[in-house]
């Protein structure tokens, strides 16, 4: 395996692109050391959704979830490198971003707006099952 195998799908969140923090975010993926290998931006429509959150399909912040993921543009990105999974999920910081640390992305630029889901900026692959099988979603083909 070669230095770069590892591949991570990042999403940053229609809060994320509203609120003009794109630049800053992926800022903090390049000075960590990953390579961007794909940034587009994108309006996600029910069908990529519906595969991308399946997993989440009958919960309760599901069609919320969905309903916030179309309130425009979303900016995916696949970035590369060593454990780069686990390296961007430790930059995001936790789910939840009250209780997301300070100096991760959540921590910093994410607040709870007592809203039916989360609107918590980012989106990363969990492991390398799911970043293969969302960048094969987002960017069909690569
Ligand atoms: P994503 O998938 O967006 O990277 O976020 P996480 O990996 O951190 O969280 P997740 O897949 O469990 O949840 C997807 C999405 O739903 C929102 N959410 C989640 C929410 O509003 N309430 C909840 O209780 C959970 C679990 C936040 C992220």
């Amino acid at each position: 395996m070669s230095e770069q195998s590892e591949r991570t799908l990042i999403l940053i969140k229609p809060d994320g692109v509203r609120r003009g923090l794109t630049g800053q975010i992926l800022a903090r993926v390049e000075a960590k050391g990953y390579t961007l290998t794909a940034v587009e931006l994108r309006d996600a429509d029910d069908q990529l959704l519906a595969a991308h959150y399946a997993e989440h399909e009958g919960k309760p912040f599901y069609a919320p979830l969905v309903e916030f993921m179309k309130s425009g543009p979303v900016l995916a990105a696949v970035a590369e490198g060593h454990r780069v999974i686990e390296g961007f999920r430790a930059l995001a910081g936790a789910t939840d971003p009250t209780s997301a640390l300070p100096g991760t992305i959540r921590g910093d630029f994410g607040r709870d707006w007592g809203l039916a889901v989360q609107q918590n900026l980012v989106h990363g692959s969990d492991s390398v099952a799911s970043a293969e099988r969302e960048i094969g979603l987002w960017f069909p083909g690569r």
